[in-house]
Order: C-alpha cells, then sequence, then structure tokens
C-alpha cells in the first residue's frame, strides 16, 4: 500500500504540543517528523514523540478488557460484553443502595483533547457523580497570576527572542520545555542574559550567567528582597507603576524590612547575588520572567508567585514585546476552563456534580468521604497511585472500594488495582482538537491509524454503557457522540461552532492561532482585575485564601527551619522529585527506548551529604520518613544544593521509585494545588 502523511499533534501534558507529521505505510506509522508551520515547536517531536513508534506498538500494551480474580490478583482477557455487561450491574447497585454520587469519576492529565468532556457528559446522565477540585500541577500559580494580572496570558514563544534578560526561575526548560530552549537561544545569540533559580545546577544552568541555588521553599523571601532593591535604588519606573499598579504603597511598606540580607539568611544564598539579581532586572529591559511549575507546589507557593510578579510590575516589563511573566497561556483553553477558580467548591453550578475531593487530597478525602461515601472509581487518563501526593493513602483508598474500572494503555500500578482494566486508545486512534498552554495554536490531533486490537475510545465505551444502563435515545443523542468517525466529526465541529473561521476542515490545513490573539499579552494595558490594574495589593487574594492581601513570605510548613515541622532533626534533607526529560511523569518509562537512558531509579545527592553518612557512589540507599522508604542507587552530584536529593518522579511502584511513597497529601496556599515538593527525608546506606 502507499505510504500516507497526516499531520496530527502531541496531546501530552507539555508545554511543547508538538505538530507532527506522520507516515503511514500498510496501516502502520512508520515516520515522525516536525511541522514548520507551528512556530512554537517547529523543531519538531522530543525522544518521546519519536518514541511513539515503540509505544503504540509496545507488546505491554493493554488492547482488549481485562478481569482481575481478586483472590489471585492476577488478571484474564475478557470479552467486551463480559466487562461492559459486569460495570453495568455494578453500576446500577451502586446507584439504587448508595446513590450515583457514591462513584467518584477521577481523570488526569493522560491526554489533552475536546473529547475528554464526554466522561462528565455520561456521568451526569447516570444520575450524577462525584469529582475531584484543584490539581496536582499548576493551580497555585494560575491563581497568583489571575489575581495579580487579571488572566492567565503571555506573550507568544517565539517573542522570547526579543528579550535582554530571561529569568527562568524553578523552571528546568533545557528539560520540561525544550522547544522553549531555541528562543532562549536566539536572546542570548542577540546579546541577552540568562539568570537561572533552582536548588539544582540542571541542564539549563548551563547557558546562565548567574545561577542562584536557594533552600527549597524561599523563593518569596529573595523576590520581596529584590522589591527592596529596586525601589531603594530607584530602579523603578514610577510612570508605569503610577499609571498601572495597584497597591504601590502598601508593597513599600512591606519590603521595607526585606533587606537582601535578611533573604539571604533564609534562603541561605549569598547577598551579593540578590544584589546582583536586583541590578539585572532593575537595569536590563525588556525583562522576562519564565516561572516553572515546580517551584508551586509549596505552602506558601501562590504568595511567592504573587512576590515575583511584583518585580516585573515595578519595572514596567508587562505589554511590552521581550517582557513579562511566562507561566501558562490559556488562551486556548475556551472551553469552560480558562478561569480556574470557576470550578472550586464549594459550589458548583451543577447540582449532579459533587465537587468535593481535594486532587491533592484524595488518598484521605477518598477514605472520609460520607453522605454518601465512595464505594467505586472510575479512573481514566490518570495514574494517581504513584503520582498524587501519600501514594500509601492512595492505595488504602481505592482498596476500601467495592468496585474500581481503570481505563489505560499500559499495566501501571493503578490499573493494577483494578477490577476491570479497559484497554484506552493512543492519540493516533481517534480525531479531537487540542489546545496548547504555553504557544496558542488550536490543533487538529487527527486520527491516524484504526485503533489496535480491541481497542475502544473512551466516547465510544461510554455510548455502549449509555445504551447498556438504558439512558433514553434522546439524552444519548444529545450529549454523547455516536462511534463512527463521522459522528466524532460532527461533534468536534458543533463544539467549535461559537469559534468564526475554526472547523475541522480549516484545522486540517494546518495549526490555527486562536482568533484574537497576539504577541504581547496585556499590550493594551488593561489587566481585568477588580481595580483594572496589576494588583500588588489583592483583597481577593485576602478574602478568598486567608492570606496576607501584600504578598508575604512565611517559612513552609514542612521545612529545617521550621517549628511546626515535628522531627526535622531526624529529617533534614529536601527530597526534589522533579521531571524528567525522557518521561512526562509516569508515561514513556516502560519503553526500552527510555530504558537504555535511566533503567531505574537513580538518587542524586551532593557528596558532601553522602560521605557525612557513610554513603558511596553506586551504593544502594534509603530514603526514608514517617510516610514511607524506598531503596535505590545514589550517584553523586556535585551540582545540587547541599542538603537537597532528588529522584525525578514519575516511576513506578513496581520499578521501586514511586517518590510520592515519601511525600505527604497537603494543599498550596491557594488554588487547591498540592504541596509535595514540601518533604523531609533522611538517607542512610540500605
Ligand atoms: N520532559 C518532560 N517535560 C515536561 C513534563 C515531564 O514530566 N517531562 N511535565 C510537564 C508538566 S505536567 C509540568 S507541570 C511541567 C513542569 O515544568 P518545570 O516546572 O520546569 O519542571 P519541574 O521539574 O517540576 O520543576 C522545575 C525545577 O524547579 C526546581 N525547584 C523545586 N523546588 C524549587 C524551589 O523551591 N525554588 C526554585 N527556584 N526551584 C525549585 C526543581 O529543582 C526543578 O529543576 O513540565 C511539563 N513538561
Ligand atoms: N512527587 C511528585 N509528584 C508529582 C509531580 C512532581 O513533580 N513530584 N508532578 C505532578 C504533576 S505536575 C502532574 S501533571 C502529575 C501527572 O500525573 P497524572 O496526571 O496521573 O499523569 P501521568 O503520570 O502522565 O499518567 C497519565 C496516564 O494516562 C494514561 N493515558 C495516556 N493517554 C490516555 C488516553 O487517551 N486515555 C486513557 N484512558 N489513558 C491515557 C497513560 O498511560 C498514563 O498512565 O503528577 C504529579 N505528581
Ligand atoms: S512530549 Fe512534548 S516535546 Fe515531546 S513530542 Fe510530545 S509535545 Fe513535543
Ligand atoms: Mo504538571
Amino acid at each position: 500500500m502507499p505510504e500516507k502523511i497526516i499531520h496530527t499533534a502531541c496531546p501530552r501534558n507539555c508545554y511543547s504540543t508538538c505538530a507532527l507529521r506522520i507516515t503511514v505505510e500498510d496501516g502502520r506509522l512508520r515516520r515522525i517528523e516536525p511541522v514548520p508551520e507551528n512556530m512554537a515547536t517547529s523543531l519538531g517531536a522530543c525522544l518521546k514523540g519519536l518514541s511513539y513508534l515503540e509505544r503504540v506498538y509496545s507488546p505491554d500494551r493493554i488492547l482488549s478488557p481485562l478481569r482481575r480474580d481478586s483472590s489471585t490478583g492476577s488478571f484474564r482477557k475478557v470479552s467486551w460484553d463480559e466487562a461492559l455487561d459486569t460495570i453495568t450491574e455494578q453500576l446500577l447497585k451502586l446507584r439504587s443502595t448508595h446513590g450515583p454520587k457514591s462513584l467518584l469519576y477521577y481523570s488526569a492529565s493522560g491526554t489533552k483533547g475536546l473529547l475528554n468532556s464526554v466522561g462528565g457528559a455520561f456521568w451526569r446522565l447516570f444520575g450524577g457523580y462525584t469529582t475531584t477540585y484543584g490539581d496536582l500541577c499548576w493551580p497555585a500559580g494560575l491563581e497568583a497570576t489571575r489575581l495579580t494580572l487579571g488572566a492567565n496570558e503571555h506573550n507568544a514563544p517565539w517573542d522570547l527572542a526579543n528579550a535582554r534578560l530571561i529569568v527562568l526561575w524553578g523552571k528546568n526548560a533545557a528539560e520540561t520545555n525544550i522547544h522553549q530552549m531555541k528562543f532562549v537561544d536566539e536572546a542570548l545569540q542577540q546579546g541577552a542574559q540568562l539568570v537561572v533559580i533552582d536548588p539544582r545546577r540542571t541542564e539549563t544552568a548551563e547557558r546562565a550567567s548567574l545561577l542562584i541555588q536557594p533552600r527549597p521553599g524561599t523563593d518569596a523571601a529573595i523576590a520581596l528582597a529584590v522589591g527592596h532593591q529596586l525601589i531603594e535604588q530607584r530602579w523603578i519606573d514610577e510612570s508605569f507603576i503610577a499609571a498601572h499598579v495597584h497597591g504601590f504603597d502598601a508593597y513599600c511598606a512591606r519590603v521595607a524590612s526585606c533587606t537582601p540580607a535578611w533573604a539571604a539568611a533564609i534562603s541561605g544564598i549569598p547577598e551579593s547575588q540578590i544584589i546582583r539579581l536586583a541590578e539585572l532586572i532593575g537595569t536590563t529591559k525588556p525583562a522576562t520572567i519564565c516561572a516553572g511549575f515546580g517551584m508551586q507546589r509549596y505552602t506558601n507557593s501562590g504568595q511567592t508567585m504573587r512576590a515575583m510578579i511584583a518585580l516585573l510590575a515595578l519595572t514596567g516589563n508587562i505589554g511590552k514585546p521581550g517582557a513579562g511573566w511566562i507561566y501558562a497561556n490559556l488562551r486556548t483553553q475556551l472551553f469552560g476552563e480558562k478561569d480556574p477558580v470557576a470550578f472550586f467548591p464549594p459550589e458548583h453550578p451543577d447540582p449532579l456534580v459533587r465537587v468535593s475531593i481535594s486532587t491533592a487530597l484524595l488518598g484521605p478525602q477518598i477514605l472520609a468521604a460520607k453522605d454518601p461515601p465512595i464505594k467505586m472509581a472510575w479512573i481514566e487518563r490518570g495514574n494517581p497511585i504513584p503520582q498524587n501526593p501519600e501514594t500509601p493513602t492512595v492505595l488504602k483508598a481505592f482498596r476500601s472500594l467495592d468496585f474500581r474500572v481503570v481505563v489505560e494503555e499500559f499495566m501501571t500500578d493503578t490499573a493494577r488495582e483494578a477490577d476491570i482494566v479497559l484497554p484506552a486508545k493512543t492519540f493516533f486512534e481517534q480525531t479531537d482538537v487540542i489546545g496548547a498552554y504555553w504557544h496558542d495554536y488550536l490543533q487538529l490531533r487527527a486520527k491516524v491509524i484504526e485503533p489496535l486490537g480491541e481497542v475502544k475510545p473512551e466516547s465510544e465505551i461510554y455510548w455502549h454503557l449509555a445504551r447498556r444502563l438504558g439512558f433514553s435515545p434522546e439524552d444519548i443523542e444529545k450529549n454523547l457522540p455516536g462511534p463512527s468517525d463521522t459522528a466524532i466529526e460532527a461533534w468536534l465541529n458543533r463544539k467549535l461552532a461559537h469559534l468564526p473561521g475554526v472547523t475541522l476542515d480549516r484545522l486540517r490545513e494546518g495549526p490555527i492561532r486562536m482568533p484574537d490573539t497576539n504577541d504581547v499579552a496585556f499590550a493594551d494595558l488593561t489587566f481585568p482585575t477588580p481595580s483594572g490594574r496589576i494588583e500588588l495589593d489583592s483583597s481577593e487574594a485576602a478574602a478568598r485564601w486567608g492570606v496576607d492581601s501584600v504578598p508575604a513570605y512565611r517559612e513552609p510548613v514542612e521545612s529545617v527551619e521550621s517549628n511546626d515541622s515535628p522531627g526535622t532533626s531526624r529529617y533534614p534533607l529536601h527530597f526534589l522529585t522533579p521531571n524528567t526529560k525522557n518521561r512526562i511523569h509516569s508515561q514513556f518509562g516502560n519503553l526500552a527506548a527510555m530504558r537504555a537512558f535511566e533503567p531505574h531509579p537513580v538518587l542524586q545527592m551532593h557528596p558532601a551529604d553522602a560521605n557525612a553518612r557513610g554513603i558511596v557512589p553506586g551504593s544502594r540507599v534509603r530514603i526514608f520518613n514517617d510516610r514511607g522508604e524506598l531503596t535505590v542507587v545514589v550517584q553523586f552530584d556535585f551540582g545540587i544544593r547541599p542538603g537537597c536529593v532528588v529522584l525525578h518522579n514519575g516511576w513506578w511502584l513496581t520499578d521501586g521509585g514511586a517518590v510520592n511513597v515519601l511525600s505527604k497529601a497537603r494543599e498550596t496556599d491557594m488554588g487547591y494545588g498540592a504541596a509535595f515538593h514540601e518533604n523531609l527525608v533522611e538517607v542512610a546506606p540500605a
């Protein structure tokens, strides 16, 4: 059969959301190449993207429904009829005994797509359901940005090349946003300076002229001291502040005592580095701060992010080319998710939906749920057992349920706990439309091959279940797309109808930037905040989250310096669990292509910390605290701040490296994020 070329886009939870050009031959994927029309990802797929050639056809992929034998724990292949009949019977029993809200529908970040909303539509027709609020990823930063600037938008990715100063603050773009490094590189070639602020010397830091390695969770102190210094040196843009900033006087009062010496003592970095950072931010224009998501997973990090954005407001670095705050660009999230607060409790506009479980507290809150209690879980697009905080409690919570369904591509830690596992599609096997959170392209995630084996996309699974459960044909017709490709396309076109000029046919021609978008966010200097200005003083922050209305530094709850944290002398090491280049969280690590680079979990440790504990490189060590223990191989790394140890997140329990065995279920100060980076451990020879 002749070769066929199809354009699609990678839907992983990854900044890039790359456009991909796929060659298919005999119905099989052959080649994956770049699509230069997406200007943000013109360099093409990363190794993970290229590894789809392995992933889709992996012998480990789940290609048919499986049923667990509860006495032996082993799985056997069953027919779709048996799987769907069993689930139907369980759902009917659950609904009549405990009510529909005893069903937890848990979905996470496994794939992007408009069709993801079909799950919610199905469970409403079922009569209702319980779901989660907040998420593991980014909400403290989203909320801090919304409170300060009014919206989560930022300049186009390529605009970064115009910056003269780039601060990658708690962001490891060389591994997590690799396409951003192209624009960092262009800026550097034109003489820009790069600052990296991270407790680790990452690959990103190799290009930096200043690397600041703070004690984790103390960045707010640094930011406030930089603000203090900017004001003291008159490195501020007074006319910009007068016209566009709300709360400058209150901010000045706050930072008056936040001297560089004060912040240096808190953050454990030289005072001279804070003074140098202030000088760079105060005297280099335009300046962009790119803030990572990793650094906003602390109990004080919403306030930290507000303190960081303030530095751009003081220096007039907003609304201009090469300037601004790059955190998340929600311009393409036009399907109800633009205002993250809309999803927050206590009220949900829909009485059929009980939004009562904080994602950060998933394990404890499943166990504690009442009226009705949670009795059954349906899990898709997520691997909560290794990825959510407090793995042992998440495991206990799932095991306490009467019945569990997991829709998965692979036998993950979560799938192994299921009573029924349903095979999940890969994105090559169903058409969808996806946005992004770094660039503003809408893209067609076009179907490229027929589903392998007996795989059915989720929307089709729901359609079959709806018929078995006896939902009315009108309800099904109105709310759920049918199984055929044409029904899916008609459903997608209806979803896009409110966007002028955006149709599947138009998307087939290539990625489209959002209508009415531009390269510079807030270029008109209007800010959708209560005051219409950039808010350094936010009464909404105080009212909604109970924090100081002006950003302040507060010691993290679990910290070597904090008195609130019992037993910290027993657990003196910060456990950092960052992302890694060749995985997206718990995905890809099971493939041979990735195992070749990272065959097993490795703890990275500064030799000074290791020597003090009699640990030699290459040996096995125990990492432990009151919550759990892991045993892995240790590697020395002079680039890590002493007092910090590093193990990449995403390893499975079955790999022996599931980092959340050690973390605590705890929320961030705002946005209902997960503060699992506040995590103290001790390490000893195994
Ligand atoms: N290859 C790859 N790319 C990804 C992902 C992936 O898993 N793999 N995941 C995607 C997703 S879902 C996300 S959320 C993003 C995350 O993207 P990033 O935020 O870039 O990634 P993280 O590794 O979570 O954190 C970045 C850095 O923050 C540092 N850090 C930790 N605590 C602190 C602190 O208190 N202060 C400071 N200044 N730095 C700190 C860590 O050492 C780490 O190097 O990446 C996305 N891109
Ligand atoms: N300690 C610690 N924990 C962390 C983090 C950290 O930095 N440190 N990072 C956190 C962050 S930022 C995030 S975003 C989360 C990520 O955690 P999750 O949102 O749970 O995401 P993944 O680990 O990528 O797992 C997604 C699962 O979805 C499956 N999947 C992929 N595509 C499909 C599909 O089309 N249909 C179905 N049904 N399934 C599919 C994949 O096979 C995979 O098993 O982890 C969080 N956990
Ligand atoms: S994982 Fe990210 S960088 Fe890699 S191909 Fe997919 S979108 Fe692109
Ligand atoms: Mo994330």
